[in-house]
This record gives structure tokens, sequence and C-alpha cells, in this order.
């Protein structure tokens, strides 16, 4: 039998472990990605652990989250990020040249190579042919250093697209589909692998809309095939030497099939609160919409604001609506203002934000109270606008320009124009002088890592405790994100200072949540958090485990798991659990007093772990699927630990002599 593009990539970059869907494998990484909101603490550990420098071909430092600047922090922050890219031979893309995934993907995607990157939108890179994989910022750091990167050898899924997208349909409507079909959760280690005469008509940027929004799906990532309009865009961007034909084999074996007509699709919708909520622009027509947002990593490309500003051309956002649009790069701004685009944007009445995420994490922008927003983005979760009753709903490019002008959910179908094909440019203008190279650094040995106030340190832990004992300090139900675990948008200032941004978890669930737990913790007791189903979901964010071994919490207990927050919650000691029936969710309440007796020693030892319910008197069942390095990590009390135990150093000491 032959193999799929995903084997291959994975096949290619095995270091350990075997082609064997459901266990555990390890390949080497090519190439990492970091931005400002996880690269702070990526590189602080990455320093932390000691490593003689950098391992990859290739690991880019991107400036494109925290950019309000309200206060000193974003600004610290910033400045740390250039000193100790300057120092340890990491690319720096300064604040203003774009959102890490559309820039990697126009100036440093490679065909073939493998990807890490600290954020959950790094799949992205599989509109290219990449293996392009989110993890959490110490995953990054240690492949930075040539550790290589573990994970659950996939199931892969074939999504076979056929036919042609109808006018007025485009990439977003493929992906919403896929979340129609798929779900947000129940696709933990699954890979899509895009194939079909259908994804032949596609282009790079709208086959990257695809993959980014995989994702939502809790996929570990979405592949295309490289071909010639991944060459095509490749040369385009100055690169054609990067290109590689990857394609599956015509006999290639899949876990599962399943076809979409591109022609059958119509425009679809996320609707309130989750990306997963699918449903036609047709049965949502006529809601007043309050602000319309154009861009974030999903859809910010070249193609998608040309297609904007065409279908806005002539027109002015209806008076009810506050429209917004953010460029995905420098180089999308500059193109579109050279071509005269950006003035019918601007004519059209947008609100032209920088090259940046901004309105899609919440850090501005936020709608008014009960606000209708429609978005291009990718992420809908209650309260991530900024504005907790905010009705967001996800949609394409064409929809969000329809709504704009008509102040209403419209069907761009029936827009009084013929719909505006956009050819790719054949040549792009590229100008990388906003990246730092490690070229352009004289002297890195003297390089000074600046740590302004904002840059707090490390904070440790203790190795897993012998025994359990605790409280259920909150219990919370199905699909909870890292959103709720620990909000972005005005908090994430505090991103590197982790017992400020402690006072957060939970926050936008129950304040008191924070308080509850350190006094918890500080009275000698563990803190167990229980959850429902797809516990974890949405962005990679490690500081949705970090804070909470902050304060003390040692077990999440829930019905199941996203991928890139097990992985987080292991790696800074707290332990997983499922309940083995489902079941006995509802024989635990918040406030119970747990014990989980030896758990240390059964879980060194495989034995079966048991949750002793002091409070309701009940003994629960429960299992994790951690293989024997991770419960390594775990029993160390996290991989920072680890690594001091074993390397006999103290964390916290950098390799750097700073
Ligand atoms: C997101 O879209 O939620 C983010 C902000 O990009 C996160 C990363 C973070 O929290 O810094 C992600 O997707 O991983
Ligand atoms: Fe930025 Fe939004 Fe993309 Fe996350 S999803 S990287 S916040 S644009």
């Amino acid at each position: 039998m032959g193999k799929s593009i995903v084997r291959k990539l994975i096949e290619s970059h095995r270091v350990e472990g075997q082609w064997n869907p459901g266990s555990e494998i390890a390949i080497r990484i090519d190439q990492t990605l970091t931005q400002d909101a996880t690269g702070t603490m990526t590189y602080l550990q990455f320093e932390a652990m000691g490593l003689p420098g950098l391992a990859t071909e290739l690991s880019v430092s991107y400036i494109d989250h925290n950019m309000i600047q309200i206060g000193f922090e974003n600004a610290d922050d910033h400045k740390y990020l250039r000193s100790i890219a300057a120092k340890c031979g990491i690319v720096l893309s300064r604040a203003g040249n774009g959102i890490c995934h559309q820039a990697h993907l126009e100036r440093f995607g490679k065909p073939g190579k493998t990807l890490l990157g600290a954020d959950s939108h790094t799949p992205t890179g599989g509109g290219i042919g990449m293996l392009a994989i989110g993890a959490g910022g110490l995953d990054v750091a240690m492949a930075m250093g040539g550790a290589p990167f573990y994970l659950t050898c996939p199931t892969v899924v074939k999504i076979e697209l056929t036919g042609r997208l109808k006018p007025w349909v485009s990439a977003k409507d493929v992906i919403l589909e896929v979340l129609r079909q798929f779900g947000t959760k129940g696709n933990v280690n699954v890979v899509f692998e895009y194939a079909g005469k259908g994804a032949l008509t596609l282009t790079v940027p709208e086959r990257a809309t695809i993959a980014n929004m995989g994702a939502e799906c809790g996929v570990t990532t979405s592949v295309f095939p490289s071909d010639e309009h991944t060459k095509a865009f490749l040369e385009a961007q100055g690169r054609g030497q990067d290109w590689t034909e990857i394609a599956a084999d015509p006999d290639a074996e899949y876990d599962k099939t399943m076809t979409i007509r591109l022609a059958d699709l119509v425009p679809l919708a996320a609707t309130p609160h989750s990306p997963g909520n699918i449903a036609t622009v047709e049965s949502l027509l006529g809601i007043a919409v309050d602000q319309v947002c154009i861009g974030s990593c999903a859809n910010s490309s070249y193609q998608d604001l040309v297609t904007v500003a065409k279908i806005l051309k002539g027109n002015v956002a209806a008076p009810n609506v506050s429209l917004i649009v953010a460029p995905g790069s420098r180089q999308v701004l500059q193109a579109i203002a050279r071509e005269g685009y950006l003035d019918d944007l601007i004519a059209a009445g947008a609100r032209v934000d920088e090259c940046a995420c901004g309105f899609c994490i919440g850090n501005s922008r936020a709608p008014s109270s009960k606000g209708v927003s429609l978005r291009t983005s990718n992420r809908n979760f209650e309260g991530r606008s900024g504005t907790k009753d905010a009705q967001v709903y996800l949609v394409s490019r064409e929809t969000a320009a329809a709504a704009a002008i008509a102040g209403r959910i419209s069907d761009p179908r029936t827009l009084p124009m013929k719909y505006p094909h956009v050819r790719m440019p054949k040549q792009f203008a590229t100008d990388d002088r906003m990246f730092i190279f490690p070229k352009d650094i004289p002297d890195p040995a003297n390089v000074k890592i600046c740590r302004g106030p904002n840059i707090g340190a490390l904070p440790t832990n203790d190795p897993f405790p012998a025994t359990v004992k605790g409280v259920v300090s909150i219990k919370v139900g199905d699909k909870i994100t890292t959103d709720h675990i620990i909000p972005a948008g005005a908090r994430m200032k505090h991103r590197s200072n982790i017992p400020k941004y402690s006072e957060f978890v939970f926050e936008t669930m129950d304040a008191g949540f924070a308080a509850r737990a350190a006094q918890a913790r500080d009275s000698g007791k563990h803190n167990v958090i229980v959850g429902g189903a797809g516990y974890g979901e949405g962005s990679s964010r490690e500081h949705a485990a970090i804070c909470p071994t902050f304060l003390g919490v040692k077990v999440v207990l829930a019905k199941s798991f996203q991928r890139i927050h097990t992985d987080n919650l292991i790696n800074f000691g707290i332990l997983p659990l499922v309940f083995k029936s489902e079941k006995d969710y509802d024989r635990i309440a918040q406030g119970d007093e747990l014990e989980i007796p030896d758990a240390a020693r059964a879980l060194k030892e495989g034995k079966s772990l048991l949750v002793k319910n002091l409070s309701q008197n009940a003994t629960i069942e429960v299992k994790h699927g951690l293989t024997d390095r991770q419960k390594e990590i775990l029993l160390a009390g996290g991989a920072l630990l680890l690594r001091k135990q074993k390397a006999g150093k103290s964390a916290g000491i950098s390799c750097f002599e700073i």
C-alpha cells in the first residue's frame, strides 16, 4: 500500500517510534515560530534549560499579538524578545511586520519541512505542504534546542475535494463545512489531508485558510499537497528554490475518507459561541450587524483583502456598522496600498488597523454590549471579543463585506455585481527589512538581555505529590476553552508575569477562583479542577497550565481533553485524568474533598488510579493515557524540573551567560 503525505512527512522526520497510529512517535523539527504572547515564556524557558544554542534550521520570533501598549508591559516584552533573539540567533519579526502565520507562509514556509509553533494556528503552514503543528512554548523551546517533538502518531482522514467553488463561496465556507461535519471535539490525534481535483483549484492563501481552521476541529494539523500552485506562490515570493513537490502515493492508505463537492457549498457561518455551531447564511438573513471585522490569520491575505475591496468599492459601510480591516502582513498592506485597494477600503469607511491579531484576540475593537459582530477570524468563544455578551459570527470575506454594505446579515450571492475573481500576483514586492536576521547582529555574545519590570521570573514547582489530597476548587462543563481558563484580551499583557496573570484564572467564569485556589494551596491542600468534554480547546497558551500550577492545581479530571492542553498540563506537572464512566462526572461537586491515594506510585508502577470523593463517600474510577516519558515529566513536577534533575543544574541558570 502507498503512503499518505502525512505519513511521508512524519516518517522522513522520525527519530523515535514507528508509524503506528495511536502510539507515541517523535519527530525532528526543522523550523519553529513563536509570537510575543507565547514567546516571552518560551524564551525564558529556553534560557532556563541551559542549552548550548539553537539547533533548528530556522527559528522566528514574531511580534504580533500584544501591540496595544497601554502601559509599559507590551513594550517591555518586545524589547526582551528583540534582545534574546539577537543573542541566540533567532530571526525577529518586528511589530508591524505582520501576523506570524501569514508572514511565515510568505517568507519562510517550505514544503516538506516540519514547523513547530507556539500558537495553535501554526497548521496554516499545511497550506504549502508543511507538517506544521501548534504546541506549548516549552515544547517549542525544547525543539529549538534540538529535542524531538513527541506526538501521538495520528490517524489520517483524507478530505477529497471535488469540483469547483461557485462564485461568492470561498475557502472559509469549505472549512466551515468541515467544522459542520467534524465538530470541535472528538478529533484529537487526527490529521486532515486534503486531496482531489478540487484542491488543485485552490490557491495557497485559500488552502492556508482551510488548514488554519482545522485547529478549531482539534486536529493535530492539516496538510495540502505541494503542487504547481505552491510553486507559483513561492516563485511570486521570490522563493522558487524552496519548492519541492509533495504528493501522496496514488494508492495511499487512509483511516477514513470523506468527500466535499465544492460546487454544492453555500455561504456558511459559525454562530455564537463556537466555531462548531454552523448555519447557512441564508438561515440568518436580516440579523442587524453592529460590527464587521476583516482580517486575522484566517483571512487577511492579499487575495482576501482585494476581494473585499472590490466588493466594497463605491459603497460606504452602513451607518450601524463599524468596519474594521486588519491586513495580515506588511507585504499585504503595501500591496493593497500600491494598487489602490486600500483607498477603496478607506473610502468605504474601513477603520484600517495595523498588521496584527488585534480584534481577533480581543485586545481592541470590542463590540458594543450584546453587539453583533461578523468576523473573518477563526474563534468566536464567548467573551473572546472583549465583550462578554457580544454575538460573534465567523464568516467568509464575501459574507463579511456584504454585511458591511447592508448593515445586516445578507447573502453575498445576492449582491448586484459580478463576483470579483482575484488573480494571485505573479510577483509580490518582497521586503524583509522588518525582520532582524542573525547576520544583522555583529556581536551576539555581547548583546545584553533587556528585562524590564514586566519580565518576571519563571515559577518553580514541586515534584508530584505521593498522595493527592485536596479540594475541587472549580467544576466546569463541556468545551471549556483555554480562553475560559486564562483570558487573553486586556489581561494578555501579563503573560510574562505569572503571579500577576494567575489572578485571572477562570476570571470570566468564576472571579473568585484564583483567590480560593491560592488560599487552599497556602493551607496545604491540592486543588483539583473538574471539567467536561473537550477540556482545553483552542489556543496553545501554556499559561492555561502554568497559572493553575502556580495556584496549586495538581489534577484536572475531565470527560476528555484537547491535545495541546494535555501536553501543557503534563509539562507543568498537572495530571490530566479522564473519567472511566462519564456518569461519574455527576458524582463530584465543587467544594468536595478528594483524595487520590498513592497516586505517584500507582502512576510509576502503571497501576490504576482511584479518586476517593470524601465528601460524597464515593470512589471514582479514572484513567490516563500517559506514556512512560510523560509520567517521568509529571512526577518530576514538570519538564523544566525533570531537566534540572537530570542535568544536575538549577532551573533559571542560562547557558547564555546573561
Ligand atoms: C489565539 O488565537 O487564541 C492565540 C492568542 O493566538 C493563541 C496563542 C496565545 O494565547 O498566545 C493560540 O492560538 O495558540
Ligand atoms: Fe492572532 Fe487571531 Fe490568529 Fe491567534 S487566531 S494568531 S490571535 S490572528
